[in-house]
């Protein structure tokens, strides 16, 4: 003891060295544990946005599309509502740290992995949510088994599933549905193309919360049969 004391540099160091170990121990557990799932279609990753929310999406519609004309092969396609909006007490925060206008999309399959950026658009015009809907796409590589989203300290896995390339004789293509309540003009639609054995692309932005579980309920049904 007595030559630490006759070694106050010895004792600096130390401290520096538990202080160090600590923290690192402290960075892996948080980047270990740094990733929440709450339910198939909620993601949330680590990420903290600047105004120190946590990065939220709410994931509509995720399609993978081995081949596309319009988005290009192995394309992802991705209908969210995001949280990314400033807060407004926080506007001014804008000029030091922009929005970027990229997710970060990681994509595998059997033999190897890719990170890339996303581009998006976005589909709500306005800043009064902070929730938006924007639409996401990119091409990632062929026979994907796996997408997920990063974040500044966490992973969380997107869902897909791939479009139907069966060739039929009627498709009916719905606009988007924004804001969409009219169940009764849906359920009219549905069973009308469907006694005319039409085949139904439906794109939906945001409706209210039944209506949205009967379009599920309408999907699973068609799914089955
Ligand atoms: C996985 O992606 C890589 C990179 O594009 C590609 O070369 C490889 O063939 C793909 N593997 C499979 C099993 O499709
Ligand atoms: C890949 O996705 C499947 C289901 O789609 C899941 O069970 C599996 O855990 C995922 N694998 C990885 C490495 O994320
Ligand atoms: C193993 C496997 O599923 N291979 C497929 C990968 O994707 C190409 C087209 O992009 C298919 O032709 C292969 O059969």
């Amino acid at each position: 003891m007595r030559s630490f004391y006759r070694r106050p540099k010895i004792v600096f160091v130390f401290v520096f060295l538990v202080l160090f170990v600590v923290w690192l121990f402290v960075t892996i557990i948080e980047f270990s544990f740094g990733l929440t799932v709450t339910t198939d279609d909620l993601i949330a990753t680590g990420k903290t946005l600047r105004n120190g929310r946590q990065l939220k999406a709410f994931i509509t519609s995720s399609y993978y599309y081995p081949t596309s004309e319009s988005l290009g092969d192995n394309a992802i396609a991705l209908v969210m509502s995001i949280n990314l909006v400033s807060n407004p007490v926080l506007k001014l925060a804008h000029f030091f740290s922009p929005d970027s206008s990229e997710l970060v999309i990681m994509a595998k399959n059997a033999t190897s992995s890719v990170i890339m950026k996303a581009s998006y658009v976005r589909v709500t015009p306005h800043e009064a949510c902070q929730i938006i809907t924007v639409f996401a796409t990119a091409q990632l590589i062929p026979n994907v088994t796996n997408i997920s989203m990063l974040g500044d300290n966490g992973v969380a896995e997107i869902p897909f599933t791939s479009p139907s390339y069966t060739k039929r004789d009627v498709v009916v293509c719905t606009s988007p549905l924004y804001v969409s309540e009219q169940w009764q003009n849906f359920l009219l639609a549905v069973h009308i193309y469907r006694k005319f054995g039409a085949h139904m692309n439906l794109y939906l932005i945001s409706s209210v919360t039944s209506f949205y579980e009967l379009m599920k309920e309408y999907e699973r049904e068609v799914l089955d049969t």
